[in-house]
């Protein structure tokens, strides 16, 4: 065996296990920052980061029987992000102290990582593999560089004086025969230990440019959308839809009859809202027809559009939820851009994808039996807002969002029923998706105290593309009483009922239940919202 070339570096040459450990640390945090202003600056976005948190979700969204996993709203996205830079600061730490004795660690752990990253990027989202394995190299080697500059700034040097023996040191010891420095070298170093004033300082810059790096990062973000759409003119409606001039009655705290945009639920797996450049967005519209073609903003706005008031609703809504809002939708009807396409016997299913890669899919017929069924550019009189779909996305009445409602459309594919499934059908979900006649209790709410006399119970009820005939209410488990119905622009929507009851004294229980235009009784059987929707009766508990 060479002895000049020991197997282990004494301990005392190397940097302290905490150093390294925030070495490797520093060193990943950077990386990640250089990858998320590399994939912005070469246009490779999302990010390593976000690809591999989205690629997490599209793992994971199934397995988790939970529907929070469908709902996914703004603090589940940060925490899943936040999550993932903490799990990768800590294999960094882990990279650091390994490299203390192995100084090729980081650049094979950076590497995997790169590696990692760069397939989430183009494997989930398609960011072109050239760009993606460019961002990761510079994430790499600047990362890799910062780590082994730390881990320098930390390793203790060898002085020049070399200490003859151990013996008569103070650290010496009389039993070093079984001690394991017995096989090291026989002269102890003398060593001069690092600057922890210059380690602690550089740390802490790279820090401070990181935080600063990933703050640059979501500005450039942000750009391009509030450019793109400065211009944007949305076109007066071919066809209007009449909202009620006046409703019968209010109950203060029911849901608006229209839901404003601020308040309209959002649900979709997207970790980074989907910013699309309307100027060279183009809707494809292919697959099983004569004449596939691509159609542009502009095109889109300049065709006759129809204006509609639609309940949109979530699979994921359990029984008295709030996964549901009503909006006036603007937009061109499917049936003008599928005559255009010329649909093909032999298809079967719309399939539509998002620009992020998420898809859906129902029975034609829904977009051509006559209810409403567009691809829809304004909400509530106004562009779609990014998180609702801007450009463009669908809206069909009656089927549930995750079989239909596509936001950030990029394709409409004409196919066959078992050509293909959308994202949540392999995930446990149905692969047809009709709203359930449902109602809900929105005044008083549960729980609430009211006051003795005369008061008014109140809330909605829907059933969208076939509308709603009656409500009732049972107080106590007493005889089921017919609640008034509001005024509704067309069966599409929900509707807003009031039962007035005479307030005693005491507990109470109200149970809601309702019919539809087609005599059909609400479903009373309690189920889950997995795999096609919730049923059962809203019932709330209430004092007075
Ligand atoms: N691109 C994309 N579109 C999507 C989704 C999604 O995850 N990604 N989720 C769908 C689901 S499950 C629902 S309920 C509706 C919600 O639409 P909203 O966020 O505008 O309320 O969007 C649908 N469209
Ligand atoms: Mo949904």
């Amino acid at each position: 065996m060479p002895s000049e070339l020991p197997a282990e570096l004494p301990a005392n040459l190397l940097p302290s296990k905490p150093a390294a450990a925030l070495s490797g640390a520093v060193g990943v945090g950077v990386a990640i920052a250089v990858g998320e202003i590399a994939s912005k600056t070469l246009s490779a976005d999302p990010s390593p980061l976000y690809s591999v948190g989205g690629a997490f979700i599209d793992r994971f969204a199934g397995s988790l029987k939970d529907i929070a996993i469908q709902l996914f709203g703004k603090n589940d996205k940060t925490a899943l992000i936040v999550g993932t830079v903490i799990i990768s600061l800590c294999i960094g730490a882990l990279i650091g102290i390994g490299a203390r004795r192995r100084q090729w660690i980081p650049l094979l752990a950076f590497s995997a990582f790169g590696v990692f990253g760069a397939w989430a990027q183009t494997v989930r989202a398609d960011v072109g593999i050239l760009d993606a394995c460019l961002a990761a190299i510079c994430a790499v080697a600047i990362g890799v560089a910062c780590t082994h500059l730390l881990l320098r700034l930390a390793t203790p040097k060898p002085a020049t004086r070399m200490v003859a023996s151990p013996k008569g040191t103070p650290t010496g010891s009389p039993t070093s025969a079984t001690s394991p420095t017995q096989s090291g070298p026989d002269e102890r170093q003398e060593v001069s230990l690092p600057s922890r004033r210059r380690f602690l300082g550089t740390a802490g810059g790279l820090i401070v440019l990181t935080y600063a790096g990933m703050k640059v990062a979501g500005a450039l973000a942000g750009e391009d959308v509030i450019a793109a759409v400065k211009n944007i003119r949305i076109p007066r409606p071919f066809r209007r839809r009449a909202l009620p001039a006046i409703q019968p009655f209010e109950v203060s705290g029911v849901a608006e009859y229209v839901t404003p945009t601020s308040e309209f639920y959002r649900i979709d797996t997207s970790l980074r809202t989907p910013n699309v450049d309307a100027s060279t967005w183009r809707l494809k519209i292919r697959g099983l027809v004569d004449t596939p073609f691509e159609i542009s903003y502009a095109e889109l706005l300049a065709m006759p559009s129809i204006e509609e008031v639609v309940t949109l609703s979530c699979v994921s809504n359990e029984v008295g939820g709030d996964l549901i809002g009503n909006a006036v939708w603007q937009g061109v009807p499917l049936t003008d851009l599928l005559e255009r396409a010329g649909v093909q016997a032999e298809a079967e299913q719309l399939f539509s994808r998002s620009v992020d890669g998420w898809n859906s899919g129902f029975p034609i017929e829904a977009a051509t039996d006559g209810r409403v069924a567009m691809v829809a550019y304004a909400m509530n009189g106004a562009r779609l807002p990014t998180a609702h779909g801007f450009p463009a996305r669908l809206v069909v009445s009656g089927l549930y969002g995750y079989v239909s409602a596509t936001k950030w459309l990029d394709t409409i594919e004409l196919t066959t029923w078992r050509g293909a499934n959308g994202f949540w059908v392999p995930r446990g979900w149905s692969k047809e998706g009709p709203v359930k006649l449902s109602s809900r209790i929105d005044v008083p709410r549960a729980g609430s105290r009211v006051k003795e006399g005369m008061f008014a119970l109140g809330g909605v009820a829907w059933s969208p593309s076939i509308g709603v005939s009656a409500v009732e209410v049972s107080i106590d488990n007493g005889p089921w009483q017919a609640a008034e119905l509001g005024s509704v622009a067309s069966e599409h929507t929900w509707v807003q009922w009031r039962y007035v009851w005479s307030a005693t004294a005491g507990d109470h229980t109200a149970r809601v239940r309702a019919t539809d235009q087609q005599g059909n009784a609400q479903v009373t059987a309690n189920q889950a919202p997995a795999p096609n929707g919730a049923t059962g009766l809203h019932q709330i508990s209430f004092s007075v």
